[in-house]
């Protein structure tokens, strides 16, 4: 693969404040960092004359739906605009090209700015990236404050502070990882100066949930299994289950939280199975040194040190579950 550049800020902001036709691309089975930092980069590019386009391979799941109802009617790739003749391509929190998903192949080549925080990201473009920043959130704040400083751009839109105030919130679980610095809470102050209603983002990212997510948060509890002396927890979740109870993907998303709630576990995942066909969803969360990504990473996927994910082909759900089990104890005590 050929060498990509590394964009200081003021290039990367020099790269983004010419007006032209922009795709802002996001990563498959978005999150609010995902969804946040790549919204709000639309409303500052067009806020400099650029019109511009977010896109997923995917649909934006509903519970996170309230942060883009109001700027775009879709954001699945078969649903925006064809007509739309992009001159930039822009992916935001997207570590991999196989978190492009189906776009990648689409892509490949074409895509001028990769703007991400995973620290064991693979470079697909020409990058910024800051791994020091525990979001993607952080890093749009960073350039939409440059920009402004550079007389780019004027007013920054209203709106963007909400979405990336959302994107911090979201990859910090309502600041309260160990990825938070004194600079995710000196963009937060900011964004709170300027007027947003954190009480009301923090209020539908964490403590609404559909009643099919708690449905499943209950059946998920029932089916943790320990390992390790109880200090590695896994929430299986297979699809027989996903069927009876009518849910959908995005309804599985929080069972690995259950994980690690339980006291002790210092491991958490869930093993989600999506279709009948033999492919397990694994997010993995660590309370304790231990880095998680290692073991995504083994199994094809990535993440952060404390939160990773990756997906396995098993014969069974718990033959899955062994697998992942195996590699973590593979590491155990090797941080
Ligand atoms: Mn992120």
């Amino acid at each position: 693969m050929r060498s990509f550049k590394e964009f200081q800020l003021d290039e990367a902001c020099e790269l983004l404040r010419e007006p032209k036709n922009t795709l802002v691309i996001f990563h498959v089975r978005p999150d609010a960092d995902a969804i946040g930092s790549a919204f709000a980069l639309k409303l500052v590019l067009e806020a400099m004359g650029s019109k511009t386009l977010c896109t997923c391979e995917s649909e934006i799941p509903s519970r996170l739906a309230f942060l883009t109802e109001k700027h775009q009617r879709s954001a699945r790739f078969d649903n925006i605009d064809r007509s739309f003749e992009f001159e930039r391509v822009v992916t935001v929190d997207t570590a991999s090209p196989s978190q492009l998903g189906t776009l990648y192949p689409y892509f490949e080549g074409k895509i001028d700015l990769m703007i991400d925080h995973h620290s064991n990201c693979t470079k697909y473009a020409d990058n910024y990236i800051r791994a020091d920043y525990a979001a993607s959130g952080e890093i749009i704040f960073e350039i939409t404050t440059r920009l402004q400083e550079m007389g780019a751009l004027g007013e920054i839109p209203r709106d963007a502070y909400d979405l990336i105030y959302a994107a911090l919130s979201s990859d910090t679980g309502c600041f309260k990882y160990s990825n938070v610095s004194s600079h995710t809470h000196l963009c937060a102050a900011e964004l709170i100066k300027a007027g947003i209603d954190a009480a009301e983002i923090n209020h539908r990212l964490f403590d609404c949930k559909s009643e099919k997510m708690l449905a499943a948060e209950a059946v998920g509890f029932q089916n943790i299994h320990f390992y390790n002396n109880r200090k590695i927890a896994a929430v299986l979740f297979p699809y027989e289950l996903k069927e009876k109870l009518e849910l959908e993907d995005e309804h599985l998303e929080t069972l690995v939280d259950i994980a690690r709630a339980v006291d002790g576990v210092k491991i958490a995942m869930s093993v989600r199975q999506s279709t009948a066909y033999r492919s397990f969803r694994i997010s993995l969360r660590s309370s304790c040194a231990f880095d998680v990504s290692v073991v995504a990473k083994h199994f094809g996927g990535g993440g952060h040190t404390k939160a990773a994910a990756c997906t396995i082909e098993a014969d069974s759900i718990e033959f899955a579950t062994r697998l992942v089990v195996d590699e973590i104890m593979r590491y155990w005590g090797k941080f």
